[in-house]
């Protein structure tokens, strides 16, 4: 058994969690100040977003000096703290790991883009221009093609992602080197494991316009583990957003040595047309949620180990994405928390989750801060979408829902920065914020805690087979986990319709283990569920 199968991560956005020097950006000596409360909600790990030096171009995610801390963030010896202080609670830090691409400013991409024959040129992926076009026709995730042109040396660069993301070319291996020595660098100091920003691209053939999953990506994962990870008791996620469960095995079979596990996102994809980009708006089938789940349960046996998520700094608040955040807002919550920790993986809380933070709707793109909203916003525009049209889809998956600042407390700026935020705050931090769950016992930050203690007392939880029950309504979601002797049922009601359940065979039962709807007994042979209602209960 590995302490990442047992175990409950929190990811913090560290630019949005607490500021602590009034600057309006969240920074690490805030994180410190805020570990008891992590302490209490009962986590095992933080996963950090990137703290690393940045022009922020894309938050951090844009790379200058892998082994310096983020000015505005603070010191090394703050990092230094946050690993210290995390580890006397019993909280490992997971690092995030961006080694696809690097930041424009990073002194390896100065050196490269300096001449043809600078000794960092092939650190990166330069081309000759095509009858002066593009070398060929892959395009940016963030807008536009994927391909810049640099004046200074007449070629083109790769960058899959904003211009000032250059991709490092992963077939140099003095690149691969300069990775190990930074994990090194980062493991040596105590880290508990590295989530891996997109490394499904780092195979990538560009002459060949592959991108995920390239011919040599397992190779240069099982390098890495030889060369790093496979040195440390540590965690390793890798984001894998085209990931198959097949595919998935590659990555997290123990027996390849590579991670432990990856984040799959088939179910992410389920509420956009098909083919299409996630601002194509499409309704959420309750059924294909349940298949694509239940597959995703079953289909690794021993070959791996799922990740478990509704939420991250890329996402859309699940609460208002597919629940109700308005007449249903804790009910919806708990729903979404008890359907998806019950189930068998690592579960990953992202920060505000555990208290139902909702999506910011804008009514201008001047009020959005992230790159990929605001190129797509204009990129669409200048081909003829209406603003309304575009504005509907960045409210409703654009990244800056995830990123308001974390709501503590109902005073200024919800408690998040003495000074003015970096990112508008959420006005409904009056109502839902930490304080305010702390001290009410129904509210969702202690459903989130007893659903992580139910995971710590309970091997079911961990180890239990998962088996779909089909014959229910379609807009509730039920399975079953077995383990040794004992049986649990969960069910949810996705929806705010009430709906009834008949299932005989399993009767009237009185061993409640959770409910957000404060039920004491189930009696199968005619139930009604509530709106949004969601329980587990001991068969
Ligand atoms: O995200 C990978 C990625 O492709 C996402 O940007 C996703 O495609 C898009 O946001 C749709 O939700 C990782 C990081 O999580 C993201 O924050 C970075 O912007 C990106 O890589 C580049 O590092």
């Amino acid at each position: 058994m590995k302490w990442w199968q047992t175990a409950v991560i929190y990811q913090v956005y560290p630019r949005s969690f607490q500021d602590s020097d009034g600057d309006g950006i969240g920074d690490l000596k805030g994180i410190i100040q805020r570990l008891d409360y992590l302490e209490k909600l009962g986590i095992t790990a933080i996963w950090l977003s990137p703290v690393f030096q940045s022009p922020n171009d894309d938050n951090g995610y844009d790379i200058s000096d892998y082994q310096a801390i983020m000015t505005e963030f603070g010191t090394m010896d703050d990092m230094d703290e946050l690993i210290e202080q995390a580890d006397q609670r019993n909280i490992k830090i997971i690092m995030d790991l961006v080694v696809n691409h690097t930041s424009d400013e990073h002194k390896w991409f100065v050196e490269s883009r300096k001449s043809k024959d600078n000794p960092y040129r092939d650190y990166y992926v330069w081309r000759d221009p095509i009858n002066g076009e593009e070398p060929n026709s892959m395009r940016s995730t963030f807008s536009g093609s994927a391909w810049d042109y640099d004046e200074e040396s007449g070629q083109y660069f790769l960058h899959l992602f904003s211009k000032r993301q250059p991709d490092l070319n992963w077939e140099n291996e003095k690149v691969r080197q300069e990775v190990w020595d930074m994990m090194n660098f980062w493991l040596h100091k105590g880290v508990g494991g590295f989530r891996m920003d997109v490394i499904d691209l780092v195979g990538k053939i560009p002459d060949e316009e592959i991108t995920g999953n390239g011919p040599k990506l397992h190779d240069y994962l099982q390098e890495m583990y030889r060369e790093t990870i496979g040195k440390y008791d540590v965690l390793t996620v890798g984001e894998t957003w085209g990931a198959t469960p097949e595919i998935a095995k590659l990555y997290s079979d123990p027996k390849r040595n590579e991670l432990s596990m990856v984040f799959q996102f088939e179910h992410i994809g389920l509420d956009q047309e098909n083919g299409k980009e996630k601002w194509d708006l499409k309704a959420l089938e309750v059924n294909e949620l349940k298949q694509v789940l239940s597959k995703w349960q079953t289909a690794l046996g021993n070959e791996g180990w799922n990740s478990l998520f509704w939420n991250n700094h890329d996402l859309p608040r699940i609460v208002s994405r597919w629940g109700n955040d308005s007449t249903y807002h804790a009910e919806s919550a708990k729903m979404f928390a008890i359907l998806l920790h019950l189930m068998k993986g690592t579960p990953y809380i992202y920060q505000g989750e555990e208290i139902g933070m909702t999506n910011y709707p804008v009514s201008d793109i001047s009020e959005i801060n992230d790159i990929e909203s605001v190129n797509m916003y204009h990129e669409r525009l200048a081909i003829g979408y209406e603003k309304k049209e575009i504005l509907a889809s960045i409210n409703a998956k654009g990244r800056d829902n995830a990123r308001t600042p974390m709501q503590w407390e109902n005073t200024e700026n919800a408690g998040f920065t003495t000074g003015s935020p970096w990112l508008h705050v959420n006005p409904n931090y009056r109502g839902i914020n930490v304080k305010a769950n702390l001290a009410d016992s129904n509210s969702i930050f202690f459903c989130y805690q007893r659903l992580i203690e139910l995971r710590k007392e309970n091997p079911i939880v961990v180890w239990g087979d998962f088996e779909l029950v089909s014959d229910v309504p379609e807009q509730v979601f039920m399975y079953l986990r077995k383990y040794e002797d004992d049986t649990w049922a969960v069910v949810a009601n996705f929806g705010a319709e009430e709906t009834t359940l008949r299932l005989p065979d399993l009767g009237q039962i009185d061993d409640v283990i959770i409910s957000n709807y404060e039920r004491t007994s189930v009696n199968f042979n005619q139930l009604t569920l509530n709106p949004y209602e969601a329980f587990a209960v001991k068969v």
